[in-house]
């Protein structure tokens, strides 16, 4: 092993199988204390500004093996709790708000309501929340065709998405988007991506833009940071490793978050990956990799806590691997036959609210009743997103042809072989609107 590989391969993943690799024992009881936590500077150490000898040495720690070497205490005492009472309830909340959104759209797409393919988020709750909550509304957020729970984490209003999703003129897109597209620039939104990969140069982009408004614009207050969620599927594709080196080299203001799933439709990424450590490749890339339990919203909170600091104090790029798994099919259209029951079971097992739940109740910073008042609220919420939905216009037929940026008036060499440039009418009959 030569001493760059030794630097970032630590504890006793070099030597585990890919299928071990990815189901660390550790990872297996969520919320077990507070004091699972490794100092999170140990985390994500920074490398010192770009000799060349000091870019082999990115440390990098996988956080459920510094969880596995840290002391478990026996009994916590308030003080070491990683969330206030506020922050415990905000998180639970968030968290219940997603899963009930999807749940949701999944009624309302089996009812016809909804039109095209429908992702849903469900299990993978806690990357969003754990994330996105620690956010500005100034910073970004970038993400997939799996993207209404992101939208919602980052103060796009259940109603606004829900709308969308209808293809409605109050929808966040005015209709136009649809379930894969969420935009919104007040919230700095910047998409749902349908194609794969597409959103993490647009993500890389506007973090240049950041770095370019505190240095050149000399914006000295411009420390906004960008959020690109992605998959594991994602990672194979080129464009995943152009942005990692562009926001190496300019040392951007940017978290590459992977929710690593552990499947690309029915593509089981231990299959498709030659390495199926994600985070190591931050590493190769000079930027500190991580590798967290996405199931445990405390754990990717305390990582993007840092992550998200790191970006803001100008010290560039952190990738995440976040290790989750999502509760239905890839999509509405997908019977999901191909996944393991047993797989499927022990992910369930896990799920990240009840933990959450778990141990909001165990520490007392709420009871049973408060959380019930919680999940009440968002069942409100959800009916209200619906009604309103429901209630709301639908585009005029006008409305097509904005935004699209090919000419609509049609030009070519025509049948008769002559160019033309004419109203090749493709509108008619296409939609009803
Ligand atoms: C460029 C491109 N190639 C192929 C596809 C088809 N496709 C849709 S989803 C998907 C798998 C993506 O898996 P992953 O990145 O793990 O995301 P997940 O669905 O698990 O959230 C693929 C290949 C696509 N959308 N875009
Ligand atoms: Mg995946």
């Amino acid at each position: 092993m030569s001493a760059a590989s030794a630097i970032i391969q630590p504890l006793s993943f070099s030597a585990r199988s890919g299928a071990e690799k990815l189901s660390d024992p550790s990872l297996k009881t969520p919320f077990s204390s507070s004091s699972f936590l490794p100092n999170p500077s140990k985390i994500l150490s920074s490398r010192s500004p770009s000799s060349s000898s000091s870019r082999r040495h990115v440390s990098v720690l996988p956080v459920s093996n510094a969880i596995k070497e840290s002391n478990v205490k026996a009994k916590i005492s308030a003080s070491d709790l990683l969330i206030t009472r506020e922050e415990g309830l905000e998180l639970y909340e968030d968290m219940v708000l997603g899963r009930s959104f999807e749940d949701m759209c999944a009624q309302m797409y089996y009812r016809g309501k909804m039109f095209g393919f429908v992702h849903l988020y469900n299990g993978q709750e806690a990357v969003s929340t754990g994330f996105i909550k620690l956010l500005k509304q100034e910073d970004s957020v970038c993400s997939t065709y799996r993207d209404h729970v992101h939208a919602i984490s980052k103060g796009v209003s259940a109603r606004a998405v829900m709308a969308e999703l209808f293809g409605r003129t109050t929808g966040c897109c005015r209709g136009q988007g649809g379930s894969m597209h969420m935009f919104s620039k007040e919230h700095n939104v910047l998409g749902g991506f349908a194609f794969i990969g597409e959103g993490i140069p647009v993500a890389t982009g506007a973090a240049f833009t950041s770095k370019y408004r505190r240095e050149v614009l000399k914006e000295e207050d411009c420390d906004h940071v960008t959020l690109a969620f992605f998959g594991d599927g994602t990672c194979n594709n080129g464009q995943f490793f152009e942005c990692l080196n562009m926001a190496a080299l300019w040392k951007l203001p940017i978290i590459f978050v992977v929710e690593n799933n552990l499947w690309a439709i029915g593509m089981s990424h231990l299959r498709a990956t030659s390495d199926p450590e994600i985070w190591k490749k931050g590493p190769a890339f000079d930027m500190p990799g991580v590798h967290v339990d996405g199931m445990d919203v405390l754990k990717v909170r305390e990582v993007a806590k840092e992550a998200i600091a790191r970006a803001r104090r100008g010290d560039g790029p952190t990738l995440v691997e976040c290790e989750t798994y999502r509760f239905r099919g890839h999509s509405l259209a997908d019977p999901d036959e191909l996944r393991d029951q047993a797989e499927k079971a022990r992910y369930a097992a896990r799920d990240p609210i009840t933990a959450l739940k778990k141990y909001i109740i165990e520490n007392s910073l709420a009871n049973e009743s408060e959380l019930k008042a919680i999940e009440k609220k968002i069942d409100e919420i959800i009916e209200d997103a619906v009604e309103f939905a429901d209630a709301s216009p639908h585009p005029p037929r006008s409305q097509l042809l904005e935004n699209v940026f090919a000419d609509p008036k049609g030009f070519g060499i025509g049948p008769d072989g002559r160019y033309r440039c004419e109203d090749p009418g493709f509108t008619a009959g296409t939609a009803q609107v």
